[in-house]
């Protein structure tokens, strides 16, 4: 799969009155180079609406797009991939209706990361590090030692994820991660477009790309 370092999920709670198309290509100018739709309320039909829209922004722009939870909707909409949680379709049966696509899993502990690895996930999600408003299911925080962990051991790539902030990722780079992922830091900003450079800005001096 193409790497990326700075991956942004949507959030439509948190821009109230603004379209989630025009938030998200602020957010991709900004320097996001992974895009996930992520819709827990809204119907299947919705849903594919956003995401075939979403297909064709992230196109135009030659990014990633990535759709949580719905197999359905992502082969629908041709998204370069999935993302799922610990209680969605097993890892073995995703892969064989995805085929080559990517597969992302949610991981809060180093056994499920491990074994999303050893699955053959294309990357994993590692979270919470902080507490997050974002996540309603979300488990504690797992903080910046599962980070630490995954660095030393999990082969396959992996996103920092869950209450990142421009205030706190450096504690998040220092503990090893190279890829972030926010919501509500970018969506939820005055200035999605300058808040997503500043972020990828902190990833790249810390990483040296
Ligand atoms: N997954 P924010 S934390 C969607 O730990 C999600 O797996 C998490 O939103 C996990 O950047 C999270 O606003 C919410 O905290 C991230």
């Amino acid at each position: 799969m193409r790497d990326f370092r700075l991956y942004a999920i949507t959030g439509e709670q948190f821009h109230p009155g603004r379209d989630v198309i025009e938030v998200m290509e602020e957010a991709i100018l900004g320097g996001v180079d992974i895009i996930q739709l992520r819709d827990k309320t809204g119907s299947k039909r919705d849903i594919l609406h956003k995401a075939r829209k979403l297909r064709e922004l992230t196109r135009k722009h030659d990014v990633l797009f990535i759709v949580n939870d719905h197999i359905d909707i992502a082969l629908a909409s041709d998204a370069d991939g999935i993302h799922l949680g610990q209680d969605d379709l097993p890892l073995a049966e995703a892969r064989k209706i995805m085929g080559n696509k990517i597969i992302g899993i949610s991981t809060h502990a180093i056994e499920e990361a491990r074994a999303a690895e050893r699955e053959g996930a294309d990357y994993i999600g590692v979270g919470p590090v902080f507490p997050t408003k974002s996540k309603l299911d979300v488990v504690d925080p797992v903080t910046t030692s599962y980070v630490r962990e995954v660095a030393g051991e999990i082969r396959i790539p992996f996103v920092a994820i869950g209450g990142i902030k421009l205030h706190n990722v450096d504690q998040v780079l220092d503990a090893g991660a190279t890829r972030i992922c926010v919501i509500s830091e970018i969506v939820g900003s005055d200035d999605v477009r300058g808040t997503a450079e500043k972020l990828l800005q902190k990833i790249r001096t810390r990483t040296n790309s």
